[in-house]
């Protein structure tokens, strides 16, 4: 059984959209953020980052004692190899999509979380950080886009790939941060073709609420922990 430590945030998403892509049955263990559950320590014996998602999988293939993953990119491949699914077996098709879930991992969702944070969360107003993030994230957009248009299909080539499952869920929050895909057409046709999928959108829907909205923080050093105004765990 795959065990899911999950929020439901881009991140998290991506786990869950894999999972109920694969129709691979799992267990949800849904995590409050606010309330510091990435906090405890059963939880940091798995993601010592404490950061989620993470999985642990109870029947690893080589029939050893359990497994626990944390990072995002770190639990597609898993997946990927342990069931064959979404991932090329050639060294060619594998790497490209290594290649653009890396570029997913290091370029467009840290870019589009922090400008998320100074745009949308920030009490403070600064131009400087909304701008620089702004600008990166709206490059990184450019640049997925011109890679669209080449595939004509999906990120990493013609076939759907774990690739796609880490850009959607980020591409998601576009609205919410002022950008329009009517400025990346290809963005938009790919967007629009992977959001009809029905096991893409059983997979957002996993564990509907939002982290991120409502009144869930417990305290005002809670809010500063979250977004790391004050120092967490490991500082
Ligand atoms: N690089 C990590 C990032 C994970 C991450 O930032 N998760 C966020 C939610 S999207 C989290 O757990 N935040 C809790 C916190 O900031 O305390 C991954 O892709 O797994």
């Amino acid at each position: 059984m795959i065990e899911l430590y999950y929020a439901p945030t881009p991140n998290g998403w991506k786990i869950s959209i894999f999972l109920e892509e694969a129709g691979i049955p799992y267990r949800l263990h849904p995590m409050s953020l606010k309330q510091g559950d990435q906090f405890k320590p059963d939880f940091l014996k798995i993601a010592p980052n404490n950061r989620m998602p993470a999985i642990v999988d109870t029947a690893p293939a080589d029939g050893g004692p359990d497994f626990a993953i944390f990072e995002s990119g770190a639990i597609l491949i898993y997946l990927a190899e342990k069931y064959g699914r979404f991932l090329p077996a050639d060294a060619r098709g594998r790497n490209t999509v290594i290649q653009w879930l890396m570029w997913q991992m290091a370029g467009l969702g840290p870019m589009l979380g922090q400008h998320g944070h100074f745009h949308l969360y920030a009490t403070e107003n600064i131009p400087y950080a909304i701008d620089r993030y702004r600008n990166e994230a709206a490059r990184l957009y450019g640049v997925l886009d011109r890679q669209l248009k080449k595939t004509g299909a999906h990120v990493a080539g013609s076939d759907y790939s774990i690739a796609d499952m880490a850009c959607f869920p980020w591409v998601m929050t576009h609205k919410a941060q002022g950008f329009t895909l009517d400025d990346y057409p290809h963005v938009k046709r790919w967007y629009a073709d992977l959001r009809a999928r029905p096991a893409l959108q059983k997979g957002l829907a996993a564990g509907k609420l939002d982290p991120l909205k409502g009144d869930g923080f417990a305290s005002e050093e809670d809010r500063r922990r979250f977004f790391g105004i004050s120092p967490q765990a490991g500082n």
